[in-house]
């Protein structure tokens, strides 16, 4: 059996001190280059497998010894990440100085390892790197379906689900940036309503009015620039809101001729829609707010449904 001979106390201790100090403080620095973490456990156990080697061509037993000192931050990163882990480099300095630099560190030295028992550490380094690529890639697996969790929630939270338009939540947000941006000076606010839309549903089925609505939903997108949104307002109700040089009104006109001339086909029973709809048209944006504008679009969608629907009433401020 082939064992590493005891050096004598004071080659031990330069020894120890030159090799150990180097792989802390090198270990120290690679934590805090905030590189990727596959990379440092790489890195670590390169860093191993040069000690090792180190350890077999000059004998001195530091070389082995001071596999730990790089089995420590595989093992911190591994648990605690990269900030806490370097805490724990800074912990094996510490730890160093005292074995090394304390009788009672030194006087715990003895060297006694046989070479088979040496040889199994390229191995426990190699799971270790397995170890730290696969709790990576389930830390990853997770943080990944967290993010699309919560993107997906965002779009619930901002999207209707029968139409896929913005509902009210995300149209006001919408709204707010726009007059966050205080270079617009004209807006105009379209609200659409369908007619007799109870009695569709009464005569046809919820489901054939789930399918008018979505119908409806597609009409304003067909005709209106990239500057308009368009949300669904409420259960039966669209609002479009323009910042374009656009005319309101004869968008307004084209989408509710576009309703009237393209009945829904619904499990081969053509249903006829029309709209009613109120323009609000701001010529000056001194001194209105968003409520304001929607709260006279819908006095105009009023007077469109008390004149006899299917019409398009409009008031400029
Ligand atoms: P008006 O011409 O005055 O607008 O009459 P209306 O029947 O369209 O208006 P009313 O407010 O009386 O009825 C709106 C109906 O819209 C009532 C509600 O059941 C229906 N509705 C609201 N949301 C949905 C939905 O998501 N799907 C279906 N199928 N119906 C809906
Ligand atoms: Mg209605
Ligand atoms: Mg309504």
């Amino acid at each position: 059996m082939s064992v590493v001979n005891v050096f004598t106390k004071e080659y031990t201790l330069m020894y120890s001190t030159i090799v150990f100090g180097s792989v802390c403080l090198i270990n120290f620095l690679l934590m805090f280059t905030k590189m990727n973490k596959n990379i440092l456990y790489l890195c670590f156990t390169l860093e191993a497998f040069a000690l090792l080697c180190f350890y077999f061509i000059t004998g001195i037993p530091e070389g082995f010894s001071a596999l730990w000192v790089c089995l420590i931050p595989s093992f911190a990163l591994l648990f605690f990440g990269g900030k806490k882990g370097s805490l724990f480099c800074l912990g094996e300095l510490i730890v160093m100085i005292v074995l090394f630099w304390t009788p009672w560190g030194q006087s715990l030295f003895h060297y006694q390892y046989t070479k088979s028992f040496l040889l199994r550490f390229p191995f426990l380094y190699v799971a270790i790197y397995l170890l730290s690529l696969f709790v990576e890639f389930i830390r990853d697996q997770t943080q990944r379906q967290l993010i699309q969790s919560e993107e997906k929630y965002h779009y619930l939270y901002r999207h209707d689900a029968l139409t896929g338009l913005y509902n009210r939540y995300g149209f006001n947000e919408t709204i707010e940036k726009a007059f966050e941006n205080n270079k617009i000076d004209k807006i105009s606010v379209i609200i659409m309503d369908i007619d007799n839309f109870k009695s569709i549903n009464d005569k046809y089925g919820h489901l054939a009015g789930d399918e008018v609505l979505k119908s409806i939903a597609s009409v304003p997108t067909s005709v209106m620039c990239e500057h308009c949104n368009f949300c669904r307002w409420g259960g039966e109700e669209f609002m479009v809101l323009m910042q374009c040089d656009h005319d309101p009104l004869v968008m307004a006109e084209k989408i509710r001729k576009k309703v009237e001339d393209n009945p829904i086909i619904y499990d081969k029973q053509t249903i006829n829609v029309t709209i009613s709809l109120g323009v609000a048209i701001v010529t000056d944006m001194k001194n209105i707010s968003i409520n304001d504008i929607i709260i006279k679009a819908d006095d105009c969608l009023y007077k469109s449904k008390m004149n006899g629907k299917n019409r398009v009433t409009s008031v400029t401020i």
